[in-house]
């Protein structure tokens, strides 16, 4: 244990970041020979998108990458978690190669790397091109190949300009809330044996990601999953209340982590699902289990549990309706989440490089106010949530660093513009930007490697 303080700096090689995704920030949708995702079909259909916006220009990002890098140095960001359009590299999944694609990808590196911007590189986050769709998305295997192609074809393309890989993005919500509840693209609500075994084609292609780095990223280079596992807080910091948690944590992770961690189904999950769950064929915990470097946690709120009484392992609380919470609606606010998933990531399942991937807030109206956003409630959201990151650290929890969302406002899926979780303010009619509040006050944390 390290005697941190909060007003101590965080260790050395702690990372800093920012994070954001292709489909949310790029636009340029159907540019340069890029195929159509799930999302640009989800968000044509009626009612299923806040007013109906589409990511065909989001902050176009696509043409105006160097000045958003430049823009980004000027802050002190030296790590971006970004991830690549799976449709603008192979249009139709698994069919031909649409070169400008990579020469896309390229060029955005080499200007990261004129800006001085380290690159975190997520191979999937939700654009699923929609010819893969229609033959059976993530319900079928011929998705689980044209990802392994897809891995092999892009590690191989940027071995030379990335060394740090994410393999997939919270695979609950482009299995669950997308084949489940129907709420994320492509919005089909299938049986639970349905959707279990969308989990097991998704934890495959994690498999094949860590696979592919391996056998084609070159000396130093390191991945490993980004998941938004079901986080918890014991009510009082007591062992009967943290053992009700951790119990809590094994179970409603036993799917993803857990069953990455065992190189299995972990029976109670195999009990509990009975004959909706996966079909598991020979060799496919090989890949799903193969080691990784590190784990990655989007962590944004969280479950209270206490120990449970009559004998049941825990008790999980109900949020009172004046409980705090950002405007988006799942967004209640519990800075400890931050501590507890790391702590009992390492614990539990023997995690020895841990990073927050994705932490933040969205708010709707952030208006431009003389040159100036004065968001501080998202200073408060991210000094609080950095305070528990710290403590985890403190406490001996590897937790080596944070990518705060987003960099800036950007198309926040089925909440569409209207949510802004940016540090960056992003003008939709004239594209302008505009560091907030927060920005300055992230870039002072930066600087000074410790919380301001
Ligand atoms: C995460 C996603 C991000 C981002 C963020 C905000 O689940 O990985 O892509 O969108 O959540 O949430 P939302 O857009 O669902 O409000």
């Amino acid at each position: 244990m390290t005697a941190l303080t909060y007003s101590s700096p965080f260790p050395a090689d702690f990372v800093f970041g920012v994070a954001a995704a292709a489909p949310q920030i790029e636009g340029a949708a159907f540019a340069d020979g890029k195929g159509e995702s799930i999302w640009d079909r989800f968000c044509r259909q009626p009612g299923k998108v806040h007013d109906g916006d589409t990511l065909d220009i989001a902050c176009d990002h696509y043409h105006r990458f160097d000045e958003d890098f430049a823009l980004m140095a000027s802050l002190g960001v030296k790590n971006y978690r970004l991830s690549l359009a799976w449709p603008r590299i192979y249009p139709s999944g698994n069919g031909e190669l649409n070169q400008a694609g990579l020469d896309f990808y390229r060029r955005l590196f080499a200007s990261m790397k004129k800006h001085g911007i380290t690159p975190w590189v997520t191979l999937f986050h939700w654009d699923l091109p929609q010819a893969l769709e229609d033959r059976g998305g993530w319900t079928s295997r011929v998705t689980v190949d044209a990802f392994a192609r897809y891995a092999d074809t892009v590690v191989k393309a940027f071995a030379g300009d990335v060394k740090h890989w994410i393999t997939m993005n919270e695979i609950r919500c482009f299995t669950q809330l997308a084949y489940g509840y129907g709420t994320k693209a492509p919005g089909r609500k299938e049986s639970p044996a349905i959707v279990n075994q969308t989990f097991h084609h998704a934890l495959l292609c994690h498999g094949h990601g860590v696979r592919a780095v391996r056998e084609f990223g070159g000396a130093g280079a390191v991945v490993g999953l980004t998941d938004n596992c079901d986080v918890c807080i014991p009510v009082t910091e007591t062992p009967a209340d943290i053992a009700a948690a951790q119990a809590w944590f094994l179970e409603k992770n036993a799917h993803v982590l857990g069953a990455m961690h065992a190189g299995r189904y972990p029976e109670s999950y195999l009990a509990r699902v009975g004959a909706d769950a996966p079909e598991v064929l020979p060799g496919d915990f090989d890949l799903i289990s193969l080691p990784t470097d590190h784990l990655g946690l989007n962590i944004y709120t969280g479950t209270y549990v206490r120990a449970g009484g009559n004998g049941a392992a825990w008790e999980a609380l109900p949020l009172p309706a004046h409980y705090p919470k950002a405007d988006s609606p799942w967004l209640h606010i519990a800075p400890q989440s931050i501590y507890w998933a790391t702590r009992f990531c390492a614990e539990l399942y023997g995690h020895q490089s841990l990073y927050i991937t994705e932490n933040g807030c969205g708010y709707n109206d952030e208006p431009v106010v003389n040159g100036e956003v004065l968001d501080l409630h998202r200073r408060d959201f991210l000094r609080n949530h950095l305070r528990e990151a710290h403590r985890a650290i403190a406490d001996g929890v590897p937790l080596h660093g944070y990518f705060l969302w987003s960099f800036i406002d950007n198309y926040e899926w089925e909440d569409g513009y209207q949510r802004r979780f940016g540090i960056v303010h992003c003008d939709y009619d004239t594209l302008v930007r505009t560091p907030k509040l927060s920005a300055r006050y992230y870039a002072e944390v930066i600087c000074e490697h410790r919380i301001v």
